[in-house]
């Protein structure tokens, strides 16, 4: 049996689910709760020392990392495969789930902002300094005092926007030769993907998720949201309507 502890609208936790659904597995969802900063409990963190959702446990044993999880997923359960079989595509892949990693801190910027300030800006500075200490990374530790009391700025937002678009014209390149990012189909380079062109889409930058300025992009996109994978792993709004 699995057990996911996710939440719905984390972008790493997406790419697990849309793993897990891509090989039909079923699992049991634990939700948890950030705005309570359930992820940052003494037990949580025992199962993910970084404080950080998604966690997948597999047989009593916990993962952590989302890319790794969905190696593991489709290193443990093959069929259907989301992986190219080359060792020289494969190790394209995972350059592209971590370059991908690399820019979370640019979404990090609309999530705190639309998803978690208001909880976060009413606790008093000794809350605060209590919770800041159970977060396990400085750069963690520097997003929530953002959140309490430093709201990003508009400059903040435009930087973080044109990194997320440049994310875009990097994958617009790369579709070229299948139409996938990595080999001729489907992989965990475009799971990692999925959930930050979902975010751009819906809030970020739509006007860029368009045939006139990425036509690959939107193509690859329009592809993805028709797979019943896609469907089956519930990754709705970002925001609230
Ligand atoms: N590299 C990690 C990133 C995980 C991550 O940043 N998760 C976010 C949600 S998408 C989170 O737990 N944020 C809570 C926090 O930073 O306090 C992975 O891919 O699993």
């Amino acid at each position: 049996m699995m057990i996911l502890h996710h939440g719905w609208r984390s972008s790493a936790s997406r790419r697990v689910r849309l793993c897990l659904e891509e090989k039909n597995l079923a699992y049991e969802s634990h939700v948890v709760d950030m705005a309570r900063l359930e992820h940052h409990s003494p037990e949580y963190l025992k199962i993910n020392p970084n404080g950080v959702i998604p966690t997948l446990i597999h047989d009593g044993r916990p993962l952590h990392e989302s890319g790794t999880i969905c190696e593991y997923l489709d290193e443990t359960y093959p069929d259907p495969p989301l992986r190219p079989e080359s060792p020289y595509e494969r190790a394209l892949m995972r350059n592209w789930i971590r370059h991908i990693d690399g820019l979370i801190g640019n979404l990090i910027i609309f999530n705190w902002r639309h998803h978690l300030a208001k909880t976060a800006s009413q606790w008093s500075d000794e809350e605060l300094a209590e919770k800041l200490k159970n977060i396990p990374s400085k750069e963690r530790q520097e997003a929530w005092l953002r959140a309490a009391r430093k709201p990003y700025t508009e400059e903040e937002r435009d930087a973080a926007r044109a990194k997320l678009v440049q994310l875009l014209d990097r994958i617009e390149d790369a579709l070229k030769p299948s139409g996938w990012l990595v080999g001729n189909a489907y992989s965990i380079a475009d799971i990692a993907a999925v959930p930050f062109v979902k975010r751009i889409d819906e809030e970020i930058a739509p006007d860029q998720v368009t045939a006139k300025k990425h036509p690959r992009v939107t193509d690859w996109w329009n592809n993805i949201q028709a797979r019943p994978a896609f469907t089956r792993a519930k990754i709705g709004p970002f925001l609230d309507s």
